[in-house]
C-alpha cells in the first residue's frame, strides 16, 4: 500500500496525555519555525471533547503540553454552539497566520468553527463557518482567484454526506456552493465521503485525502482515498482513486473507542516529495505514516472512478 506505516506507532495514546482523557485522536498537524505542531481531539472522561497540543522537532516524537488548547468556549454565541464540545481540528498557515476549523457540537447539532492563531499560545475565534449537519471544512492553504476556498461536508437525507466546495471573500461569509463528490454505490466509500487533510498543491492537481465510510453488520469501516482537483477551479475533480490507501488493520486501528476507523484531519508535505500523513486509530490513538505524494496522484489518475 502506498502508505508506510511507522513502525512505532502509536505515536500518542491516552497515557501521554498530563490531564484525563479517554482518547487522543483525528489531529491537524502543520509546520511552525521547522517544528510539527499537533492540535489533537480528546473525549472527556464525561464523553465530551476538548482539543490538546503536543510539539515535535522530527513529526514522529511529540510532547504534549500541560494544559488543553481550546475547550468549549462559555459564553457568547461560540458557549452556545459549542456546549457538546469542539472536535476534529484541520490547521492550515495563510498569510502570516494559522487557520482552524473545528466541528462545535451542541443541541443545535454540528457546525463549523474556526479560529485563528499566530503562535499557538493565544488563539481567537473568528466566526461559526457554517449551520448545522456539517463536519470536516478544510481551508485550501492558498487563496484561489482572490477568494478563500474550501471542501465542506454538509448532510441531508436526499444526498448524504457528500463533499461540496465553497468560497469566501473574508473567511466570514461563504458561497458559491456546489457538491462536487458523493459516495460511490457498493464500493468502500458507499455511506459517506467526507474532506480530511486540508489539500496539498502538486504540480498535478490538488491533492485531497478524504475518508469514506462503508456500513456492515459489524459497524462502519472508515478508510482513507485521494482525489485531485484542479489547480486554478478545484471544484473540477481530475480524478478520484478507485482503491483505498488506507484501511484500518493493525491492533490499534482495530479496536478502541470505536472500532475499525483510520480517519484523518492533518498531513504535512516536505521537501523532499513525502507527505508524512496523521490519522486516529479506532477513535483511540495519533498514528503517522509517510507517502510519496506523486505516487498519491497517481493512484487518482491510474485507476480512477467518477467523482458524481
Ligand atoms: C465520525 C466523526 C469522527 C470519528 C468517526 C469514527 O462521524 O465522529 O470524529 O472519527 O466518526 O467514529
Amino acid at each position: 500500500m502506498p502508505i508506510k506505516r511507522y513502525p512505532n506507532n502509536p505515536i500518542l495514546t491516552k497515557e501521554n496525555i498530563p490531564y484525563p482523557v479517554a482518547t487522543v485522536h483525528n489531529a491537524g498537524v502543520v509546520k511552525f519555525n521547522g517544528r510539527y505542531i499537533m492540535i489533537f481531539r480528546s473525549h472527556k472522561l464525561n464523553g465530551r471533547s476538548i482539543l490538546g497540543k503536543a510539539e515535535s522537532d522530527d513529526g514522529f516524537h511529540f510532547t504534549v503540553d500541560e494544559k488543553p488548547f481550546m475547550v468549549p468556549a462559555t459564553e457568547g454565541v461560540f458557549g452556545e454552539y459549542e456546549e457538546y464540545g469542539v472536535e476534529d481540528p484541520r490547521v492550515i498557515f495563510l498569510d502570516g497566520e494559522f487557520l482552524i476549523t473545528y466541528s462545535a457540537y451542541s443541541r443545535h447539532g454540528v457546525r463549523i468553527g474556526l479560529a485563528k492563531t499566530k503562535d499557538f499560545t493565544t488563539i481567537q475565534r473568528i466566526s461559526l463557518i457554517t449551520e448545522s449537519d456539517y463536519r470536516n471544512v478544510v481551508i485550501f492553504p492558498e487563496k484561489i482567484n482572490g477568494l478563500y476556498a474550501r471542501l465542506d461536508r454538509p448532510h441531508s437525507e436526499i444526498s448524504p454526506w457528500s463533499i461540496w466546495i465553497s468560497y469566501s471573500p473574508d473567511l466570514i461569509y461563504w458561497g458559491e456552493s456546489r457538491l462536487i463528490m458523493r459516495p460511490c454505490k457498493y464500493h468502500w466509500d458507499e455511506m459517506k465521503i467526507g474532506p480530511g487533510a486540508p489539500p496539498i498543491k502538486t504540480p498535478r492537481g490538488w491533492l485531497n485525502i478524504y475518508h469514506g465510510v462503508f456500513p456492515t453488520m459489524d459497524g462502519c469501516i472508515y478508510r482513507l482515498g485521494v482525489a485531485l482537483h484542479d489547480l486554478s477551479d478545484p471544484s473540477q475533480i481530475i480524478a478520484v482513486g478507485d482503491d483505498w490507501i488506507l484501511q484500518p488493520e493493525e491492533p490499534y486501528e482495530i479496536t478502541g473507542y470505536v472500532h475499525n476507523v483510520v480517519f484523518c484531519c492533518g498531513a504535512v508535505p516536505e521537501d523532499d516529495g513525502t507527505v508524512k500523513l496523521y490519522w486516529g486509530g479506532a477513535d483511540s490513538v495519533m498514528c503517522v505514516g509517510t507517502a510519496n505524494i506523486e505516487e498519491l496522484v497517481d493512484r487518482c489518475l491510474n485507476n480512477s472512478r467518477q467523482p458524481l
